[in-house]
């Protein structure tokens, strides 16, 4: 028997996830919030939407490699990894905030080919495949077509700790408030700022630091959507980095130009 197409597993294993998620928001004061860190919090929710989730794409594909937030890293000599932040907004869960995700890649030799990204809360799904364009709730979306940082409206992150590039982090947000940009938001799900760049809500997204389960799904949505996604001095590196910028390519290429020189 031939197995599911690879969007189609992530499809559904999105959807388990996400009816997990918007089943756990409605009890979320009797939550146990544990501490990763001084501020990296997990709870029983992240640890059990991955769970779910991994089990369902190993119904198909056990043989892959599984990169998750939680459970770490599963090799199994396999080209293709599986990617999941199972709620990327944790903060943003924990506070009763309804901005937060489902995010599933699928990276083939380190490179993102399928994305999915859902949010329970709005009920929006999007997705993408290499080559085949990007779709939310199955309509096409593209990147905005804003031309001008003047107009623009990003969304970006705050890093987490002094040493996580505080000191770009300051210098990228002076050089682009300086600039005159249009407006700044910080939403706090990195998939959700993509899914939105994607879907030209956001013109363009920035952050430092993040990791990998953070943006690979949203990064290759970005791209199907006819963005363009690096990290902030436009190298491709940013899967490795977690420094990265994703808007349409004239806006892209106008903040790598300013935000270069401000970079070391
Ligand atoms: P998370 O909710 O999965 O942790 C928001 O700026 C982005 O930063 C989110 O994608 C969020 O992902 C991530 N994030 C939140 N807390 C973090 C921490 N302590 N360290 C690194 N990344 C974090
Ligand atoms: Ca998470």
């Amino acid at each position: 028997m031939s197995k599911p197409a690879l969007l189609n597993v992530a499809l559904i294993a999105a959807n388990i996830g996400s009816a997990e998620l918007e089943f756990a928001v409605k009890k979320v004061h009797v939550l146990d919030v544990m501490k990763k860190g001084p501020t990296d919090y997990v709870t029983e929710v992240d640890r059990k939407v991955e769970d779910i989730v991994f089990e369902e794409i190993k119904k198909y594909y056990p043989e892959d490699n599984f990169l998750g937030e939680e459970s770490g890293h599963e090799v199994n000599n396999s080209d293709t990894t599986w990617v999941l932040d199972p709620i990327d907004g944790t903060t943003n869960f924990i506070h009763g905030i309804p901005h937060f995700s489902v995010s599933i890649g699928l990276c083939k030799d380190g490179v993102p080919i399928i994305g999915v990204i859902y949010d329970p809360f709005k009920n929006e799904l999007f997705c993408a495949e290499k080559g085949k364009g990007a779709l939310m709730n199955e309509k096409r979306i593209r990147v905005a077509n804003c031309n001008s940082i003047n107009s623009a409206v990003f969304g970006m992150g705050i890093p987490y700790s002094k040493k996580n590039h505080s000191g770009e982090y300051i210098e990228t947000l002076r050089t682009l408030m300086d600039s005159r940009c249009g407006s700044i938001r910080r939403l706090g799900s990195a998939a959700l700022d993509l899914a939105y760049v994607a879907s030209g809500r956001l013109d363009g997204f920035w952050e430092f630091n993040l990791n990998s389960w953070d943006i690979a799904a949203g990064s290759i949505i970005v791209l199907e959507a006819g963005g363009w996604v690096s990290d902030l001095q436009n190298s491709e590196d940013y899967l490795r980095s977690g420094n990265i910028l994703a808007a349409n390519l004239n806006l892209h290429k106008d903040v790598v130009d300013k935000l270069r020189k401000h970079l070391v």
